[in-house]
């Protein structure tokens, strides 16, 4: 599998290109009433960021092993109302935060990639683990809902 921060980097430049040339109204359709729109599961993704990079700064730094907190994504993407905000604030965000993600992994010394924590399922996981995870989490949303007449 190729590394975390190469699949990353890679999106960072193929989401704003992709994303970019669909229509308002494309990435504003809800597939079923109650599915997630493309600008909705991208805002999923922005919900994802958020929360995953005080994760990664932590476990380097607290009490081994570090306790993830859970949140509750459905609230989280209604409560943002990502379905009224424009297409091009959620992508910008998205970015912004991918690109400061980015840049955090890269940062972290080898040593600290094994440093542990405990998931919400009381799952012992590495860091390495939490952010391969993280790019995976990603793609899936990416390829499944986001940018799927694009790829
Ligand atoms: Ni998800």
């Amino acid at each position: 599998m190729e590394n975390a921060a190469e699949r990353l980097k890679h999106w960072l430049h193929a989401v704003p290109e992709q994303f970019g040339r669909m229509s308002e109204a494309e990435v504003s359709e809800r597939p079923m009433p109650g599915k997630w729109s493309p600008k909705e599961a991208l805002g999923h993704l922005c919900d994802s960021a958020v929360n995953n990079l005080p994760r990664f700064i932590k476990i380097q730094y607290e009490k081994q092993p570090y306790v993830l907190i859970p949140y509750d994504q459905d609230q989280w993407v209604t409560l943002q109302d990502y379905q009224n905000a424009p297409a091009e604030e959620i992508l910008n965000l998205w970015s912004g935060l991918n690109n400061r993600i980015l840049k955090a992994i890269e940062k972290i010394p080898a040593e600290k990639l094994s440093y542990q924590c405990v998931t919400a399922n009381q799952e012992t996981k590495s860091l390495q683990w939490i952010i391969d995870d993280y790019v995976e989490h990603m793609e899936y949303h990416l390829n499944g809902q986001i940018l799927k007449n694009n790829v």
